[in-house]
This record gives structure tokens, C-alpha cells and sequence, in this order.
């Protein structure tokens, strides 16, 4: 079975109490690690090595200095990349063709996107009085926290992590106790690529303790946060005491809307995906689908005969498509869900599970009809492979229910009406719009939540910044202008 220890000043190490837990394959249901549980004292060795770090020459390293050390590390995660598949496959029990064809690479290409700008990042001049030069400079912080969840412990890594690298920061990584696998593999991967110690640390542990012990410490001015909006809530609690930056990305109840000029066979498949990858653990999942009523029977049923297709087994396959829930507590949640939808809600469809999956925290799709927006299906956050629709009548009615929500992470819709599309974009209360298409990024546009899914970006430069404080300068060459009399 594997060990996996904290990464601190570049060792590996148990947690100082010598605690430790068992990491268990959602697939399998059988331990396939036993993971440091770190508690206050190992978070305050990893902000030493942290802030030495920072202060032993990688905060003030030339920006094209750092780049050079991140593209390195690049290459190695490149290198690596089947590695790190499997690992996060077998960790959170995501469908090996996805780990392999979107996680990795996407991965590399943040990291890639990262070493290329960090040394583009410009301040502005500022036109003043003739003996003036007032000019604005963008410096780091000093350690980061990247506290990040479990659905994608790899890619939340590099979201994060690469930016605050590239900014000049060191970094503290804490992954979620049910996925320590990936970061656990970043950071040894980091020390072969040569980073020096203490740049890039990784703590192992349970959030209310390892996490609470990162987000207090006095000296970690900056905490990026991926997380459900309680645990968000908490966090920013704990940092506002010490009036620290913080960029939060929270949770979603995403409207996915269907009207009835859309291409019905783009609609369909972007539905199927946006509901149902991960599993549907995925904050930006399209799970409250709207259509149009005159449309809404053609549509679910099509909806319906994909979702049967959906081929639900083992992640080590390269044929499956939804693999298992991530452990048997959050098994058990999506189950009181579905009970939740058969009670309050239509059955529209409702998968079966293949006969020979008898172990894994396997939940078959649910696809649920709703009007009483009431319901809880209509407004918590499932992150499970459950769907709801609902239908509207027209545009204004589509809007109403799209924003009917405590959340604003992102939004899709599908319409053929181009100037619909642009009323659409604007008049929906989310931070990432797709139109005519679902989850498409790239890593030099700005990513993140409205209300309740967060606070601050992450992605291209604007996420960059976020890592990074503002600093305006003024010097005089003359009189100083500034005399009381
Ligand atoms: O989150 P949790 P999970 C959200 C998604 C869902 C959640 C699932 O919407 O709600 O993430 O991931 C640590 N002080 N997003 O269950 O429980 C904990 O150990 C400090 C949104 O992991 O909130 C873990 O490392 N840290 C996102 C991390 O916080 C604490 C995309 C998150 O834990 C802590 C993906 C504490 N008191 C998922 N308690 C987006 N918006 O992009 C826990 N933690």
C-alpha cells in the first residue's frame, strides 16, 4: 500500500503526531494509501520552509528567471502526464480517458500558460506634473495557501499553484483528505524539475484541522480556496480576523437553457456532458436544464435515449464514461437526493446499474421534471449524476428561473438567435457564460463565480494578479508640491 507523507523544505515526512489515515479507492472500496494527517505543527514547518523560501531568493527571482523554473517543471509534468492520469483516475475514480485526454494536458497547458506570462506582467504609467513619475508595479505576496476540493484535485492544482508560483508567492497545497494522491505526485515531481525546496510544499490532512491551521496561520497573507460555499464561508471567516486576500471558487446551481430554435442535437450532447461528466461532480455541472415547453418533450426524449448510452463501470477503462461517487459519506447524500426527487419531483429516467458492479459508490443517472422551484432538487447543489428539468414559456421566463438562485458560478444556453444570445450573456447573474456551448476554457481568460460560488478570479492574467499586490509609486525630481504653506 502506499505511504504518502507530507512534501516540506523538499523532504518527505510523516505528520509530526505520527497520525495517519486510509485513503480508499471509490471504485473498489479498498485502501489503497496511508496519508500523513497533519495537524497545526507540521503547517507551521511548512510555512517556515515556506517563507524562507520566499525569502532565500524565489520571491525576488527575475521574472524570467522563474519562468524558466516553471516552464522546467512543465516539461517534467509533461513528462509524467500517463502517471499522473492514472493516479488521479485511481484516486478520485474519474474515467481514465478523461484523466488521460483532458486532466493531464490541461494540467500542462496551465502550467505552460503560467511560465509564459509571468514575466509579461505590467504595471502602468501614470501622466502627473512634469516633476512627477507616478507608475503603478505588481509584486507577490509571500505564501499562498491552494486549499483545493476532491473532484479535481489535478487540474485545481495547476489552477491555482501555477499562478501563484508564476506571481513570485511560495505555496502551501492542501488537497482534500478524500484526494491526496495528485498533489502528492506534483510535489515530488516539482523537486525533479528542480524547484528549490520549500517553493512548493504539500500537507496532507482533514480539513478541519490541516486546513483550519493553514487558513489562521499569521503568516499566510494569501488563500486561494476551491470548496463548497459553507466550508468557503468558514474559510473567509478565519481570514477576514487577519484581513487576508482571498480568492474563492465556491459552489454552483448552474441553469443549462434550451430554447426552442436551438440546434437540438448540440443542445442534447452539451447537456449530456455538462450534466454528467465527473459524475456530475463538477461545480460548473449544468444540472438545472430549462426548455423552452414547445420543445420540452422532443427534447428530454432525446435527452433520455443519450443518458441510457452513458457506460457506467470501472474508471480503469477506457470505455467508461461516469465512473463512482468519491466515497460512501457523499454516496449516501446523493442517494438522499434521488429519495428527495422521487418524492417532490417527476421520474423522468432512471439508469440501472450493470449486475457485475457489486463494490464502488456507483449512483445511476437521474434525470428529474420539476416546477415548483421550491424544491430542494431545483436549488442545492447535488454534485452527483442527477439532472432536473423545467420548462418555461419565454425569454424573460428563462432569465427569471436561470437567476432564481443563490449561486452564479457559470451558465449555458442554446439558441440559434444571435442577438438572443447576447441579451442572454448579459442579463444572467453568472461569472462564466456559455453560449451555444459548455465548460470551454482557456487558460488566458479570467474564471469564477457571482453570489454564493465565490469571490475573485482565477485564470489569465487577471487570476495571475489575484496573487499579486498593487503598489503605486510617486517621485518628485522638483519642489515637492505638497507644502502646507
Ligand atoms: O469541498 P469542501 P470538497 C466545490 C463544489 C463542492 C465542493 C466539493 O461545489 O461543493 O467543492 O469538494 C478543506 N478550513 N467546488 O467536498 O468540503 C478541505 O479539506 C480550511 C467548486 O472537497 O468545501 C478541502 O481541501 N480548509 C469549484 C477543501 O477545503 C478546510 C470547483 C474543500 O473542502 C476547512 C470544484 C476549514 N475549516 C469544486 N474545512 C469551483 N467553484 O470552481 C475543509 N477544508
Amino acid at each position: 500500500m502506499e505511504v504518502i507523507k507530507n512534501i516540506i523544505n523538499g523532504e518527505e515526512a510523516p505528520a509530526v503526531s505520527g497520525e495517519a489515515f486510509e485513503n480508499i479507492n471509490p471504485a473498489t472500496e479498498e485502501v489503497i494509501a496511508e496519508v500523513a494527517s497533519s495537524g497545526a505543527e507540521d503547517v507551521n514547518k511548512a510555512v517556515e520552509s515556506a517563507q524562507a523560501a520566499f525569502d532565500g531568493g524565489w520571491g525576488a527571482m527575475p521574472a524570467a528567471a522563474r519562468a524558466a523554473a516553471l516552464k522546467k517543471f512543465c516539461a517534467v509534468l509533461t513528462e509524467h502526464a500517463e502517471d499522473l492520469a492514472k493516479t488521479e483516475s485511481l484516486d478520485v475514480g474519474k474515467p481514465i480517458k478523461f484523466a488521460t485526454y483532458m486532466d493531464a494536458p490541461l494540467t500542462s497547458m496551465l502550467f505552460d500558460y503560467a511560465a509564459g506570462i509571468c514575466d509579461k506582467v505590467r504595471g502602468t504609467y501614470y501622466q502627473v506634473d512634469d516633476n512627477y513619475l507616478c507608475y503603478t508595479c505588481h509584486e507577490p505576496m509571500g505564501v499562498a495557501a491552494c486549499i483545493i476540493p476532491w473532484n479535481f484535485p489535478l487540474l485545481i492544482t495547476a489552477i491555482k499553484v501555477a499562478p501563484a508560483l508564476a506571481a513570485g508567492n511560495t505555496v502551501i497545497l492542501k488537497p482534500s483528505k478524500d484526494t491526496p494522491m495528485s498533489a502528492n505526485l506534483v510535489g515530488k515531481l516539482a523537486l525533479e524539475a528542480g524547484l528549490p525546496p520549500g517553493v512548493l510544499n504539500v500537507v496532507q490532512g482533514p480539513g478541519r484541522v490541516t486546513g483550519q491551521a493553514l487558513a489562521e496561520h499569521p503568516d499566510v497573507p494569501k488563500i486561494s480556496f476551491t470548496g463548497s460555499t459553507q466550508v468557503g464561508i468558514q474559510v473567509m471567516k478565519t481570514g477576514a480576523e487577519q484581513v487576508k486576500s482571498m480568492t474563492m471558487e465556491l459552489g454552483g446551481k448552474n441553469p443549462n437553457i434550451i430554447f426552442d430554435d436551438a440546434d437540438l442535437e448540440a443542445a442534447v450532447s452539451g447537456s449530456l456532458f455538462t450534466g454528467f461528466i465527473n459524475s456530475g461532480q463538477i461545480c460548473t455541472s449544468g444540472s438545472r436544464i430549462l426548455v423552452q415547453e414547445s420543445i420540452a418533450k422532443e427534447f428530454t426524449d432525446a435527452l433520455v435515449a443519450k443518458a441510457a448510452e452513458l457506460v457506467v463501470g470501472p474508471p480503469s477503462e477506457m470505455t467508461t464514461d461516469q465512473g463512482p461517487i468519491i466515497t460512501e459519506e457523499h454516496y449516501k447524500e446523493v442517494l438522499d437526493f434521488i429519495a428527495l426527487g422521487e418524492k417532490e419531483c417527476e421520474t423522468i429516467y432512471k439508469a440501472s446499474l450493470p449486475e457485475d458492479l457489486d463494490k464502488g459508490f456507483f449512483v445511476p443517472v437521474h434525470i428529474f421534471g420539476l416546477q415548483d422551484t421550491s424544491c430542494a432538487l431545483f436549488r442545492r447543489e447535488v454534485f452527483g449524476p442527477i439532472l432536473t428539468i423545467t420548462t418555461f414559456k419565454d425569454e424573460d421566463e428563462a432569465v427569471a428561473l436561470a437567476n432564481d438562485s443563490m449561486y452564479g458560478l457559470s451558465a449555458s444556453f442554446w439558441t440559434k438567435d444571435f442577438g438572443r444570445v447576447n441579451r442572454m450573456a448579459r442579463a444572467i447573474k453568472s461569472g462564466i457564460i456559455w453560449g451555444n456551448t459548455c465548460h470551454y476554457v482557456t487558460p488566458d481568460a479570467p474564471y469564477g463565480g457571482y453570489k454564493h460560488s465565490g469571490v475573485g478570479v482565477e485564470l489569465g492574467v487577471e487570476g495571475l494578479k489575484d496573487f499579486m499586490k498593487t503598489k503605486t509609486v510617486y517621485l518628485n525630481a522638483g519642489p515637492d508640491k505638497m507644502a502646507l504653506k
